[in-house]
């Protein structure tokens, strides 16, 4: 079966005011629209194209040479804004509690110090990008990824990741890529991220 991109689990207005509807409107519907069109042209007649996403993007290797690099940056763009959409919500914001509030003190110091490393990790992004917490295994760690790179392919699972891309919040934040990253924390759907937590074997 080919990709789809799944419905926002929200109004694309939701997040106002902190993501804004016009913002939603063409990241979700056109921006991640057409990476899924782009991984399915790649994948189309290939034993991939029936396997998860995570799957192939944990895998890389295992798709043929001419179609890596299409994959990698489309596939990991399907993936990544599965992800991205269901890690907010309008009753977002916060913070998390149980397992994952203590596994974010251990490894951070405080909530605020990991605020901080995401938001120093965003911004310093060159260019376009994501910044994720990830559990990599042995505790939680806060890692940048450039382009649609996805933490999965270096053998780490994402629990949240925020867009830097310009796309994410050029029309309402324009250049102000510190001030969008303050405001996403008020859209942060911790339930989902502490289920992340828990699949994670934490
Ligand atoms: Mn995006």
């Amino acid at each position: 079966m080919p990709y789809e991109v799944p419905p926002l689990p929200y109004d694309y207005a939701a997040l106002e005011p902190h993501i804004d509807e016009a913002t939603m409107r063409v990241h979700h519907d056109k921006h991640h629209q057409a990476y899924v069109d782009k991984a399915n042209a790649a994948l189309e007649g290939t034993e991939l194209a029936d396997r998860p996403i995570e799957d192939v993007i944990a895998n890389l290797s295992d798709v043929p040479d001419d179609k890596r690099t299409t994959v990698r940056n489309n596939g990991g763009g399907h993936l990544n804004h599965t992800l991205f959409w269901e890690s907010m919500s309008p009753d977002g914001g916060g913070e998390p509690d149980g397992g994952l509030a203590d596994a974010i003190a251990t490894a951070f110091g405080s909530f605020s110090d990991f605020q901080a490393k995401v938001k120093d990790t965003g911004v310093a992004q060159f260019g376009s990008g994501w910044a994720w917490l990830v559990h990599d295994g042995a505790g939680l760690a806060v890692v940048g990824t450039p382009n649609q790179d996805n933490p999965l392919t270096d053998g780490k699972t994402p629990l949240l990741g925020v867009d830097v891309w310009e796309h994410a919040y050029y029309l309402k934040y324009q250049n102000k890529r510190p001030d969008y990253i303050d405001a996403w924390w008020s859209t942060v759907n911790w339930a989902k991220v502490a289920e992340r937590f828990e699949a994670a074997g934490s």
